[in-house]
């Protein structure tokens, strides 16, 4: 459920920084023989090709994309190299990008509080070091990186330079132009020091960056002043609003009839609270203003550890036994990064998730989802395969219920297969120190 938060009283500039094709930039780092050639990266298995999980931006011109299976890739762009996701005990081991990410974030928390929010993109709390370059005259600051800023909402008779340096801007402006000449800077070092590029956005909050950090990509980065927002807003489906990718943004469409964020509009804070209860309903107004108050949090390490597997067509998995032998290989990689993030920064995680996607072979109508099930985390192997075993069962006997309507339990109970299957480890925290 969103969280609304309370408005920022003081005037704060974000950015949301998201490397581009990141897969594919780690992998042409590694074999620099691939750089400017088209390239995608692919999750290892040998059915049709695997699956495309990074499509460079020369591989995206010829028409490759993320959805195709790599045999499909390679039949609309001959030329394509394909590289495939590193593996280890018969799974793709992330690690080399799990690593080049925290390159990334070293860099950046040269500037501001780095909130890590996935493998490649960082919020950064830029707000301190905009309010020191602030009194300084931006006409001899404008790099050149800077000075190619896209901003929403720019007027046709004003360049981007001039923008940054009107001397009848508002502080909120003001602001955001040294903030955004701080992040183009930083891109920059990122690219010098780990020859990634990246893409960013900057805004007065975390929502509005998010939204425009992928409007130009690959190596730009876009701003959103204020007065920008409401037409931005006017015409943004529901669906690239995060939290309302989901249920919620169905039942707006379903029961309000709202398509566009600017469509939330017209309805009063009362009547959303009234519908969707006190927190979701201010969060909705809030978010159809374009206000947020989510505070970038300081938090470079990862927010919970995965590990997770597809079995895509005739390789999903169709009896306990095979499940069992996977959540073993998974609950084994779990307890790997367990184990690590234990050492090197004395954290425990306390929550154990299992997610699968299962369907019923030969039923052409959609089946419900198969749930994810938690329970509180117990470390070792064994306990975390005896746990998610457990809650596999469950899900299991739910979903075949569900299915069984006007059929054999029994057809139902024999005829189910999982094509993914994944364990998470979360409710991440320091581990308090034993008094002795
Ligand atoms: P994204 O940031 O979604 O995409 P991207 O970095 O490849 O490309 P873009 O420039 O458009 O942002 O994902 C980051 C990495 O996460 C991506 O390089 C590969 C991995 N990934 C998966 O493994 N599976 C997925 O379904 C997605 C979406 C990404």
């Amino acid at each position: 459920m969103p969280l609304a938060r309370r408005p920022a009283s003081r005037i704060r500039v974000i950015a949301h920084v998201d490397l581009d094709c990141f897969y594919v930039q780690v992998e042409q780092r590694r074999q620099p023989q691939l750089r400017g050639k088209p390239t995608a990266v692919i999750q290892y298995n040998s059915w049709k090709g695997g699956a495309c999980i990074a499509v460079g931006y020369e591989a995206r011109k010829c028409g490759v994309k993320r959805s195709m299976r790599g045999d499909a890739a390679k039949a609309v762009c001959p030329d394509l190299n394909l590289v495939q996701v590193p593996v280890l005990h018969e799974k793709a081991d992330l690690s080399i990008y799990r690593d080049a990410g925290s390159e990334v974030v070293a860099v950046l928390s040269r500037v501001g509080k780095c909130e890590r929010a996935s493998i490649d993109e960082v919020y950064l709390d830029v707000t301190e070091a905009a309010k020191r370059l602030s009194s300084k005259d931006l006409s001899t600051l404008v790099s050149e990186e800077a000075s190619t800023s896209h901003i929403v909402g720019l007027p046709q008779e004003l360049g981007t330079k001039e923008w940054f340096c009107r001397p009848d801007a508002s502080r909120e402006d003001h602001l955001l132009a040294c903030g955004a000449i701080i992040v183009a800077d930083i891109r920059l070092a990122v690219l010098a020091e780990t020859e990634f590029t990246c893409s960013a956005g900057v805004a007065h909050n975390k929502m509005l960056a998010k939204l425009s950090s992928g409007m130009h990509k690959p190596a730009q980065q876009t701003l959103v002043p204020s007065s920008a927002v409401e037409s931005l807003l006017a015409t943004l489906p529901i669906s690239k609003i995060g939290k309302l990718g989901g249920k919620l943004g169905q039942e707006l469409e379903g029961e309000l009839g709202v398509k566009t964020v600017g469509d939330l509009l017209q309805f009063s804070e009362v009547k959303l609270q009234d519908m969707y209860g006190p927190n979701t309903g201010t969060w909705l107004w809030n978010t159809a203003r374009g206000i947020n108050g989510d505070e970038v949090q300081d938090r470079t390490l990862p927010k919970s550890h995965s590990s997770g597997k597809t079995f895509p067509g005739p390789r999903a998995l169709k009896t306990l036994e095979t499940v069992v032998y996977w959540l073993k290989e998974l609950a084994e990689t779990l307890q790997l990064r367990l184990d690590e993030d234990l050492s090197q920064n004395n954290r425990t995680a306390h929550l154990l998730t299992i997610h699968a996607s299962c369907h019923i072979e030969g039923r052409a109508t959609e089946a419900p989802k198969f749930s994810s099930k938690s329970r509180p985390l117990r470390y070792g192997v064994d306990k975390i395969v005896e746990d998610s075993r457990y809650l596999f069962e469950r899900s299991l006997h739910e979903f075949c219920s569900h299915q069984s309507a006007g059929k054999e339990q029994s057809e139902i109970t024999s005829s189910w297969a999982v094509t993914g299957l994944s364990l998470t480890a979360s409710n991440i925290m320091a581990k308090p120190m034993v008094k002795t």
